[in-house]
């Protein structure tokens, strides 16, 4: 049965102008609609939705605060962009979502002007967005750009070869990362590590209930009083070493789902930005969706859906096995002959069959995380000592 939501508010935004007309007390309803919204349309075409949910409150605040499309928003991998696409004039053709001659799943150029960047690999968005940068700032225009990046991605080397060239965009570069502790599996190694140790530290949990009360303060006073905004930014900063040793100004973490604490950090970091900033957001993936937040991928990837079980339309089942079913299942079964054998996956480790793999022979199987060319060239490590690695 399709479900349609009472979206009393968002019928009033068709693209970002119209958001922004909007007083900012306004904003917890229509991030509310747009939650809705978006679980109805993805219930309708299956697709990503984990993803989006979790960026429902990121999405609304970019828009409110920033000039789309003239400052450049470029979303990693694209597959959290659906509550994007419904707030950027395509809301009409939702329902289409990578349907034959519908809106691609993904951020597309050609679909948008507020697509700046096509995508669907991951981790290239800071690239991107210091390209945009850069022209920007050659070009003589005031036009940031931001790009969101999620803490699976931001493993991938070449979000640090573009960390380590962002001085390069002045402060037109803004990255928000959006720290959801997933991947499409649980994320994995030292980085990994590291944002959690800056969230979990005491101080971020003891700063929450501060850090709004200046929220306030600071929305009301942020124009007038940079030096305020200032000490605000920098007494959220609890960590982030590794990004200030980057070039960045770290701000964070902050909730990414709190509208009170997103507006008034991304104003100020909108006006009163001297350099590269990377604003560190926590999200819930799946948010506001109970089946997706009880589910172990959170609703990474879905088929379509009953909105109010959230019982998946799998089909009668009974076809053929998956090609990495049988692939890990058999990788495993050799593996007890031949010690040589290992498995390496990037990310993925479902969509491979290393999974089944890994239950069989843990010490040889490895996730590196999404990090492909780590992968291919630690297989080639590997080979060249003897072993049989299957990448
Ligand atoms: C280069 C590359 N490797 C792997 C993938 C498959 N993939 C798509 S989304 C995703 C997880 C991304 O995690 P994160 O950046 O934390 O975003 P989240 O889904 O948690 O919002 C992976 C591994 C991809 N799109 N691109």
């Amino acid at each position: 049965m399709t479900h349609s939501p009472d979206t009393p508010l968002l019928d009033t935004v068709k693209v970002p102008s119209d958001l922004r007309n909007l007083a900012a007390s306004q904003l917890r309803q229509l991030a509310d609609e747009l939650r809705a919204e978006t679980i109805s349309a993805v219930s309708v075409t299956g697709g990503h939705l984990g993803a989006g949910l979790g960026v429902v409150e990121l999405t609304t605040a970019i828009h409110y605060v920033f000039n789309t499309p003239d400052d450049r928003l470029v979303w990693d991998v694209g597959h959290q962009c659906y509550p994007h696409k419904i707030i950027t004039g395509r809301r009409d053709r939702i329902r289409t979502l990578r349907t034959g001659g519908g809106l691609s799943g993904f951020t597309k150029r050609s679909e948008s002007e507020y697509d700046p960047f096509g995508a669907a690999h991951s981790s290239t968005s800071i690239s991107a967005a210091l390209g945009f940068a850069v022209a920007n700032k050659i070009a003589g225009k005031p036009g940031k750009a931001i790009a969101v990046i999620g803490d699976g991605s931001m493993s991938a080397g070449m979000a640090y070869e573009a960390m380590n060239n962002a001085q390069a965009a002045g402060n037109r570069l803004v990255v928000i990362l959006n720290d959801n502790d997933m991947s499409i599996a649980p994320p994995v190694g030292g980085l990994s590590a590291y944002l959690s140790r800056l969230v979990s530290s005491s101080e971020y949990l003891g700063l929450r209930s501060l850090a709004s009360k200046l929220a306030k303060r600071l929305s009301r006073r942020i124009y007038t009083a940079a030096s305020k905004a200032e000490e605000f930014a920098r007494g959220m900063a609890m960590g982030g070493t590794l990004f200030e040793e980057l070039g960045f100004y770290y701000v964070g973490p902050i909730d990414g789902h709190n509208l009170d604490q997103l507006i008034p950090v991304l104003e100020n970091v909108r006006d009163n930005a001297e350099g590269p900033v990377l604003i560190h957001v926590v999200t819930q993936k799946g948010k506001g969706y109970a089946p997706a937040e009880a589910s172990a991928d959170k609703y990474h990837g879905v088929v379509k859906f009953d909105v109010v079980t959230g019982k998946q339309d799998k089909g009668p089942g009974g076809g053929p096995p998956a090609y990495q079913n049988v692939f890990g299942e058999t990788l495993a079964k050799l593996a007890e002959t031949d010690p040589k054998i290992c498995a390496i996956t990037a990310a993925m480790p479902g969509g491979t069959g290393v999974d089944k793999f890994s239950a069989a022979h843990p010490e040889r199987s490895f996730d590196v995380g999404i990090a492909e060319q780590h992968a291919v060239t630690f297989a080639a490590g590997l080979a060249a000592q003897g072993m049989r690695p299957f990448c």
